[in-house]
């Protein structure tokens, strides 16, 4: 009898011994498995008599019964306890510092469009879109731009194979067409801002193929030179943050007249004469003028009674302006480095 008091505290100590749930599994085995200890006490009882069966099985039992409990209770502590480990390992420290992540740049010709489009509109321009694909007409021939004119060559503009009608499209060079279609659907007065790409077969250290313009168009009665060039060199001023210096020459556009290039006095050497302005002193930033009655007329624009100013510029230019880029191509290299010292980041725009 002893012997199986030994056994039940020896099978009971076992069970609590067991850490884990692979440890309580062996010690089934080793008490209630086949061979196991309690299942040899058990296979004696063949051999007995019936009356030392009685006593004995009933003894037998007694210590089965009680490991079979606490096997079941130490199996249930076991696995809450793994669960909470398992839980615990994959709790989040909070206190850890966060893993570095990088934020991308909003790139200078983006945030320059930005800009330039908040300025406009504080002057009462608005936004307006237009094709990339456009007609030969909406590109050149509303624009006054002669038949002959060698902008409308193929060897400075995009033509895209004729269509069925055979009539060949062009890769916009300017952002005016917008405005035209706008003249054509609206009626005036009105003040326009076209922002976007425009292309040219011009591929160089100071040409890209593709680059992108800004152009404001204002029709209005009684618009006189005057209120362009009050407009411009507000715009100048707000895009620049400070009073610049501006003059106006006078040019030849086919679109306006008269005509005027817009310079500033250069950022870089204040007038003394420098690399960047080539010695001039002034720094060409914009082409402008009174909107050329033969436009007005193709628009259905009546030229006896309303009067327009345009102006457009390059929207790359600008930008390297105002920031110190100095090559036109790193705006397309898509470089690490660059966008990240010349990008703007996300907060600020
Ligand atoms: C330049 C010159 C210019 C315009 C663009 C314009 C548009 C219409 C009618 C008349 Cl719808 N003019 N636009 C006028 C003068 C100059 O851009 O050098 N751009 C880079």
């Amino acid at each position: 009898m002893s012997d199986l008091q030994n056994l039940q505290s020896d099978s009971l100590a076992a069970i609590q011994a067991a850490a884990n749930l692979d440890a309580l599994e062996e010690t089934r085995v080793k008490f209630l498995g086949k061979k196991g200890l309690i299942s040899a006490e058990m296979q004696k009882l063949g051999k007995m008599s019936p009356d030392e069966r009685k006593e004995y099985g009933a003894a037998v039992n007694v210590v089965k019964e009680a490991f079979q409990s606490a096997l079941h209770s130490r199996k249930q502590t076991l696995e809450e306890q793994a669960l909470e480990d398992q839980l615990s390992l994959e709790t989040q420290d909070m206190t850890l510092p966060a893993d570095a992540y990088q934020l991308g740049k909003v790139h200078p010709v983006s945030y320059t469009i930005m800009e330039v489009g908040d300025i406009l509109a504080r002057l009462g321009f608005s936004h307006a879109t237009g094709p990339e694909i456009e007609t030969d007409f909406y590109n050149f021939t509303a624009l006054n731009i002669p038949e002959n004119h060698p902008a409308r060559q193929d060897h400075d503009t995009f033509y895209l194979k004729p269509d069925a009608s055979g009539e060949r499209k062009v890769l916009r060079t300017q952002t005016s067409n917008v405005q035209i279609h706008t003249m054509e659907k609206f009626e005036p007065p009105m003040r326009v801002m076209s922002i976007g790409r425009v292309f040219r077969k011009d591929s160089d250290v100071t040409h890209t193929p593709q680059f992108h313009q800004v152009e404001g168009l204002a029709i209005e009665k009684g618009l006189a030179f005057a209120h362009l060039r009050g407009v411009l060199q507000k715009f100048l001023n707000d895009f620049f943050e400070k009073d610049v210096t501006m003059r106006m020459r006078p040019h030849y556009f086919p679109f306006t007249e008269p005509s005027a290039e817009v310079d500033i006095e250069c950022l870089f050497c204040k007038g003394d004469g420098c690399r960047i302005c080539k010695q001039s002193g002034w720094l060409e930033v914009l082409g402008s003028g009174m909107v050329h009655r033969n436009v007005l007329t193709h628009c259905q624009v009546d030229h006896t009674e309303w009067q327009g100013f345009a102006f457009g510029c390059g929207i790359e230019r600008l930008a390297m302006l105002k920031y110190g880029i100095n090559d036109l191509r790193l705006f397309y290299e898509s470089q690490a480095a660059f966008l990240k010292h010349f990008g703007k980041s996300v907060s600020q725009v």
